[in-house]
């Protein structure tokens, strides 16, 4: 006969089973329902027909600064706007389509089209936004007021650097990325900010576009901040010096304080990257010498620097600004080939925001140093009326086109 301990034992260890895996369903099922939300569609293995962008470049120089005041924000915490009204804010283009130049890239934002809202697995209601990133090879584009042209470039949607893209910190983002058909070479979209790995543009399907292929990339945007966006297949330099890269703005829920703001993104353009060979990387060991063997690595320099893809296109065409007035730039650097990229400006002093991760400045200076990749918030006002000065404060840079004016009306 069977021990009556051993049994009653077997029935308590049973219940205990029992009880907890009932609870532990009702304790998982809000975490089910909220990744049900932010599950990933997969890709879209086709060949998708690609209706190129017809909008012509608008050649509009006029006026392109916008002025801010479009919606008077009178926000505090716990007072969230509703995305409709954030956008008008964020001074939000609703034409996604179009191509916008230089000067009109400076404020122009796409903040992509809203599907709908979801409610997530708190209660709160989660704003999709739909973007879709074309990659062209085989294009010329205009880098500098002289008509210097930059041949065999690649772009996102047909400009160089690519559309700012532009989210709150909550919002499901979903990234269509179309390479085209025509296109020769693999591509992928990297973007900067916390997402999962497959999501990441470097492994799995989303890291190797081919020709003719899409991928979307979907994720929940956060923490708020200024981040670059960029294709991350090998040769990466080679992706980037052709062309695709872009600025990625994800708003904090709490808008800051409501001003007129920019986007400068300053890069620079190695043309005949295809030409240029191997040199010296370092003096050859004794042993290296004897033995007639030089090390070599591949060496390549950029001939224009620019910011926001266009070559003195600011000093012909001054950013008019106002008096007393604040303004805000989201500044990124995507310069390759060079070790520091920089932004000074003239007759001010502006306050910095590493990453824009934080609402408080780090510091106020009139000079800020960047590595690639690097980027930040500059706010600033102009007591004085006058033309001013900003460019990279490494003169070859700024000899080389990255140089720009700010005429301060009063
Ligand atoms: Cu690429």
């Amino acid at each position: 006969m069977r021990n009556p301990n051993f049994l009653t034992i077997n029935l308590i260890l049973l219940l205990v089973t029992f009880i907890t895996v009932y609870f532990l369903s009702f304790s998982l099922y809000p975490i089910m329902a909220t990744n049900s939300l932010t599950t990933f569609q997969g890709p879209i293995y086709e060949n998708s027909r690609i209706t190129s962008t017809s909008n012509s470049l608008s050649g509009s120089h006029g006026n392109l600064v916008n002025d801010g005041s479009l919606v008077t924000s009178n926000i505090t915490n716990g007072d969230l706007p509703s995305t409709e009204k954030y956008d008008k804010i964020k001074n939000c283009n609703p034409d996604t389509d179009k191509k916008p130049s230089s000067i009109e890239y400076l404020t122009f934002f796409n903040c992509g089209h809203i599907k709908s809202s979801s409610t997530t697995g708190d209660g709160n209601n989660q704003t999709i936004r739909e973007f879709t990133l074309i990659i062209e090879e085989n294009q010329s584009i205009p880098i500098a007021s002289n008509g210097l042209t930059f041949f065999d470039a690649w772009t996102f949607n047909g400009t160089i650097p690519g559309p700012t893209m532009r989210v709150t910190e909550g919002d499901l983002v979903r990234i269509n990325v179309i390479n085209s058909k025509e296109n020769n070479h693999t591509h992928s979209l990297h973007l900067h900010s916390t997402h999962p790995s497959n999501m990441d543009g470097v492994d799995g399907p989303g890291g190797y576009i081919k020709p003719g292929q899409n991928f979307t990339y979907v994720f929940t945007a956060q923490p708020y901040g200024v981040y670059p966006y960029h294709c991350h297949v090998s040769p990466i330099d080679q992706h980037i010096n052709k062309g695709l890269y872009g600025a990625f703005i994800i708003d904090p829920k709490t808008p800051r304080q409501n001003m007129t703001e920019m986007v400068m993104m300053m890069n620079g353009y190695d043309l005949d990257y295809e030409k240029e060979g191997i040199g010296p990387s370092r003096i050859p060991t004794p042993q290296e010498f004897e033995e007639d063997y030089m090390p070599q690595e591949f060496e390549h320099g950029n001939e224009v620097y620019t910011v926001n893809g266009k070559a003195f296109d600011y000093v012909e065409n001054p950013i008019p600004i106002n008096t007393n007035t604040n303004y805000r730039i989201y500044l990124i650097n995507m310069l390759e080939f060079d070790q520091v990229n920089s932004f000074h400006l003239h007759g001010n002093m502006y306050k910095y925001y590493p990453s824009g991760t934080f609402k408080e400045p780090s510091f106020e200076n009139d000079i800020v140093t960047l590595g690639q990749g690097d980027r930040g918030i500059l706010e600033f006002d102009y007591p004085y009326p006058g033309k001013y000065m900003f460019h990279s404060h490494i003169n070859e840079f700024s000899d080389l086109g990255w140089m720009g004016l700010f005429n301060v009306i009063e």
